[in-house]
């Protein structure tokens, strides 16, 4: 059996029940099978055999108060997956199904993403089952409060830098800031993400959906295409979804679709994105309440957007939302460039669709970056004790994700798999951690 077969085996019978992390590591190590052939120094210091286990994982409990008085316990996870490029690094999930399973794959495929983007982040990721749905503004405090009081003894502005995902945005990060503070009696950059008033970067809101479009637009014009006048899908509402419709619409595209866990609007007309954001941002609504806004537009209850034909496809919900034959409908509908906002949003089979189609695909961890990037760039002006302007952060935000498609095009060329931006972003970012893993021995 090969290296890579080898580990991948023993990986999974080593994980029972981690499908999501048996799934990101199916779909990485064999895209870095040419790259192990060339340089057998990577078997040599057993490097797969490091780079699937993570440095450690926290698993705890998290008891709180609800405002009836009842004790609530959910479970709170935090896996410091590798440190090889710098202190660990990942945003805290909140949502009921959250699992070990999938912070170690959120964790895993977070080392490979921090490695593209340049900057020196280790990779990382946490969360909890909570679910903030329909829970109050108190709630969701003396949950952040209680699931800091024990994360916050794994933090620290150089050991380990959490930030948002799904389910954490700025609220839940200024309660566990608030609370970290508390305990810990100092003002560190210990999180991304926060607010403007106590040490946040302009621009981190919008950095993963802006990112996300600096990437598809240098993608385009590589290919001598362009966003204007595009139809595009994008699945999801929340904080990635919204920031990549503006700059879509910024590019002269127009995005029809957005959705929820309820399901989809289409609205031929275009998004009105002021409605959706005061729906998600202000008052924490339903999609479906878009009608109210725009009754000409449709919404279609429990389905998801890829019916819907187009000419760009960004899926920015959640992983697995994307399977394949909704990769077949979009090929079949005449979608030719697919990036994804979400982590993991399609199925490793759909992936082969795309690249059997000839369909330009940014991988999640090429494509989603600017988000992570940003939160660095927060973290240096931390650091630095300086706040730099939204033009400044923004540049930077640009600079970084042309650059990584540069490298997910330029790997991808030289190890034989030109075009395929999975291969090339695998390949790039796993190099310079298992260098820099090579460079420190065994440990
Ligand atoms: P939000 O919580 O702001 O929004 C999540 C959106 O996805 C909501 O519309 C939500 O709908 C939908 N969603 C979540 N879970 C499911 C599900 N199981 N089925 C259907 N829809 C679902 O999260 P973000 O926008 O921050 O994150 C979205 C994706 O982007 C995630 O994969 C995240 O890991 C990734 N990402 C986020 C970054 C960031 O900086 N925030 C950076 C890089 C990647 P509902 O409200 O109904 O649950
Ligand atoms: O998946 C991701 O890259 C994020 N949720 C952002 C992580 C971060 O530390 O900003």
């Amino acid at each position: 059996m090969s290296y890579v077969n080898r580990i991948i085996a023993n990986t999974i019978e080593k994980t029972p029940g981690e499908f999501e992390f048996h799934q990101a590591v199916t779909e990485v190590l064999p895209t870095l099978k040419v790259v192990l052939d060339k340089n057998p120094r990577f078997e040599a210091a057993g490097i797969l055999e490091r780079l699937v286990v993570p440095e450690r994982c926290f698993v705890f409990r998290v008891p709180w108060l609800d405002d009836d008085g009842k004790t609530r316990v959910n479970v709170g996870y935090r896996v410091q997956f590798n440190s090889a490029i710098g202190p660990y690094k990942g945003g805290l999930r909140f949502h009921p199904k959250v699992s070990l399973g999938e912070i170690k794959f959120l964790g895993f495929e977070q080392t490979f993403k921090n490695s593209l983007t340049s900057l020196p982040l280790g990779g990382g990721k946490g969360g909890a089952d909570f679910d903030p749905k329909g829970k109050s503004d108190n709630e969701v405090m003396k949950f952040c409060q209680s699931f800091m009081t024990e994360l916050g003894k794994y933090l620290g502005a150089t050991i380990d830098v959490p930030a948002g995902d799904i389910g954490v945005g700025a609220r839940e990060i200024g309660y566990m800031y608030g609370q970290y503070k508390r305990i810990n009696d100092t003002f560190e950059g210990v999180l991304t993400g926060k607010g403007l008033t106590y040490g946040g970067s302009l621009g981190r809101t919008e950095a993963t959906g802006y990112g996300l479009l600096y990437f598809v637009n240098e993608m385009l014009q590589r290919a001598g295409k362009s966003l204007e006048g595009q139809i595009v899908t994008i699945s999801g509402s929340g904080n990635v979804s919204i920031f990549a419709c503006e700059k879509a619409r910024e590019y002269g595209a127009k995005v029809v679709t957005m959705s929820d866990s309820g399901g989809f609007i289409y609205d031929a007309d275009g998004i009105d994105l002021d409605a959706v954001k005061e729906i998600k941002l202000v008052k924490r609504g339903r999609i479906k309440d878009y009608l109210q806004y725009r009754p000409n537009a449709q919404y279609t209850e429990g389905k998801r957007v890829w019916g819907v034909p187009c000419h760009i496809a960004l899926p920015c919900a959640t992983q697995n939302e994307l399977d394949e034959n909704d990769a077949k409908e979009l090929v079949k509908n005449g979608c030719y460039a697919v990036a994804e906002g979400a982590n993991m949003p399609s199925s490793n089979e759909a992936i082969e669709v795309f690249l059997a189609n000839g369909v330009l695909f940014g991988p999640a961890k090429a494509a989603n970056a600017g988000g992570v990037a940003t939160s660095g760039l927060e973290m240096t002006q931390n650091a630095m004790h300086t706040s730099w302007t939204r033009d400044e952060v923004d540049k930077q935000l640009h600079r970084i994700m042309v650059n990584i498609y540069a490298q997910a095009a330029g790997a991808a060329e030289e190890y034989g798999a030109k075009g395929n931006f999975v291969a090339g972003a695998n390949i790039a970012g796993f190099l310079k951690v298992a260098n820099a893993m090579l460079e420190q021995g065994v440990v």
